[in-house]
């Protein structure tokens, strides 16, 4: 039986192969954004590990204040972490849970998702997903959402236009408890070896990323550029040439182009 919407925590927990993520697990019907109930549940001292997870969120969002379209069948999933890092090394956060994304649906979908820098899931060239991290003093809430079985035209139209979705990609529904399951493994998997070895995270971030060796335009705090991304250094930022130079870029947005003149 495929199960096409989240079911209830019980059936989730059920067949969970993870040591402390995902324990314990909070399944709503609809909320206003998983991140501000696993925030509110990490300032109550939730365990790391704590996972809220939804049908439907009214105000799902995404960085800089954006709007994050959430209906139901999408996968829509927040952890709350306590990060023994380096506050420095959090930002890394974000690359792992879009290389545990990718890994969990490359083996439940069947699908290459290929990584758009910082956190974007892209699947041919379209959104599929993105994750939100999210700081306070003590903990960080990884936001995670997957365009699962949602009918692409329950996304609203300008999303739609850049977006895409596993139903409308494979044409067939796929199991959001195995996904979830998938997920949390692979969460649990990254999240360990990111604490001893982040450069075997970045390295596989590489292997997939869909920016590098690609034209692209910064937008970000210190002005808009284009130029090539080149590579991205294991604190996961990106080092772009420019006609004036290698720029490294730290927090921003890219957006890839096809059609600019070369810069080199
Ligand atoms: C992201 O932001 O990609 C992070 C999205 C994180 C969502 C999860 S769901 C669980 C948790 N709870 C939350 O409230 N959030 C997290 P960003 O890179 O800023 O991308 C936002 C942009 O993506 C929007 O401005 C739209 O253009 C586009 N967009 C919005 N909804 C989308 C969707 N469902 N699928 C694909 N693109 C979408």
């Amino acid at each position: 039986m495929i199960r096409q919407s989240i079911p209830d925590a019980e059936t989730i927990l059920r067949g969970l192969q993870t040591r402390t993520l995902g324990r314990p697990l909070y399944v709503y019907d609809c909320v206003g954004s998983t991140n501000d109930v696993a925030k509110t549940l990490a300032e109550q001292d939730a365990p790391e590990g704590t996972v809220v997870v939804a049908r439907e969120q009214t105000g799902g969002r995404g960085r800089l204040g954006r709007t994050w379209a959430s209906p139901p069948g999408g996968l829509w999933l927040s952890l709350v972490l306590r990060p023994q890092l380096p506050a420095t090394e959090w930002p890394l956060l974000g690359f792992v849970a879009s290389v545990a994304a990718a890994a969990a649906l490359e083996v439940v979908a069947r699908v290459p998702v290929q990584l758009k820098w910082p956190n974007d899931l892209m699947l041919e060239g379209r959104k599929l997903g993105g994750v939100l991290v999210e700081t306070g003093g003590t903990y960080a809430i990884t936001g995670i959402g997957i365009n699962a079985n949602v009918p692409i035209d329950a996304l609203p139209r300008e999303v739609g236009a850049i977006a895409t979705t596993l139903a409308e990609c494979l044409g067939r529904p796929v199991d959001l408890v195995t996904l979830t399951h998938e997920l949390l493994r692979e969460l649990e998997r990254f999240y360990t070896l990111v604490a001893q070895d982040r450069h075997a995270v970045m390295e596989w971030w590489r292997a997939r990323s869909a920016t590098l060796g690609r034209r692209v335009r910064v937008v970000g705090m210190g002005g808009d550029f284009d130029g090539v991304a080149e590579s991205v250094d294991d604190s996961g930022a990106l080092f772009v040439r420019t006609r004036a130079g290698v720029r490294r870029v730290f927090a921003g947005e890219v957006s890839l182009r096809e059609h600019l003149p070369p810069v080199c």
